[in-house]
């Protein structure tokens, strides 16, 4: 699994305040304890720490900030272009664009933003209409994105297609109609783009999201996900990713598998 540390977000109080106040510390410790923890990458995102109009800057913060602490690639979460470029413009390590949607305007726009920036692409299945009710829409977008990635020269493994994981606590189909979309897109292109998801979403304003979280990671790999952004600090999360791996015979067992996996992804 790639994994998208997703704690350096301004929706988090303590990540929010340390935007407003430009306080780095926050943020240097919780770089190093998610990448410590096996992230991959970064995900930086602004939230609705600031106003708009300050959220370009905020972003050049961040990422400088973090960078202070870390070379790990960051993941530039922002649905608006000026606070992406922002983000792109400080990056020191080829950065993951956190999203464009299936728009064709939209998705030609961000593809070339990627390639400018030797950057991988997160596309969601959303259009004007937002994220789709039902299966066959989300395997259309799919298709289109796959399509226009393909026109452009995007290299399928620098595309991770999003299909938007939703609340269960709102919509209790929805986890599931996800996981059929993600089924019935494996074999779409040779080689696979990639799969991800914002795992926290399916248990917003939930109880036990710790549980929903890891159990809804494990049923999302077994249908050919491997990505996610979601919280390496969770060790439970951690340990039912790790597991799963091995049981989709992606790890090797031994009888210390977990301590295993967590001393192969320690950076030097
Ligand atoms: N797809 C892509 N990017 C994404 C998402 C996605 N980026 C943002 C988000 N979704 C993934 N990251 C989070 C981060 C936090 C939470 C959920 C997803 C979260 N926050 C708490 C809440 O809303 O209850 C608030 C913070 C707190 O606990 O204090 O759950 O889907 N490509």
């Amino acid at each position: 699994m790639i994994i998208v540390g997703e704690r350096l977000n301004g929706q988090f109080d303590d990540v929010g305040r340390a935007i407003q106040d430009r306080d780095p510390r926050v943020l240097h410790e919780l770089a190093q304890k998610q990448v410590d923890a096996g992230a991959d990458y970064l995900d930086v995102s602004v939230g609705t720490a600031v106003a708009s109009r300050d959220k370009a800057d905020a972003m050049a913060w961040m990422v400088e900030a973090i960078q202070e602490a870390t070379d790990c690639p960051l993941a530039i979460d922002s649905p608006v272009e000026a606070v992406m470029q922002a983000g792109l413009e400080k990056a020191e390590n080829p950065p993951m664009i956190n999203s464009s949607s299936a728009e064709p305007e939209k998705l030609k726009k961000y593809i070339e933003m990627a390639q400018e920036h030797d950057a991988a692409l997160v596309a969601l299945t959303t259009d004007k209409d937002g994220v789709p009710n039902d299966i066959a829409k989300r395997t259309e977008l799919a298709g289109n994105i796959v399509m226009a990635a393909m026109e452009a020269g995007l290299p399928f493994d620098d595309l991770y297609i999003d299909l938007v994981a939703l609340p269960v606590s709102a919509t209790q189909q929805q986890p599931g109609i996800m996981i059929e979309a993600l089924r019935q897109l494996q074999g779409i292109a040779d080689p696979s783009p990639h799969f991800i998801v914002g795992l926290s979403n399916v248990s917003q304003s939930a109880a036990k999201r710790s549980l929903i979280n890891r159990t809804y990671l494990v049923m999302c790999m077994a249908n050919g996900l491997d990505a996610a952004i979601m919280d390496p600090l969770d060790d439970e999360l951690m340990d039912a990713m790790i597991t799963a791996e091995l049981l989709l015979n992606q790890q090797i067992y031994s009888d210390s598998f977990l301590s295993a996996y967590r001393s192969s992804k320690r950076r030097s």
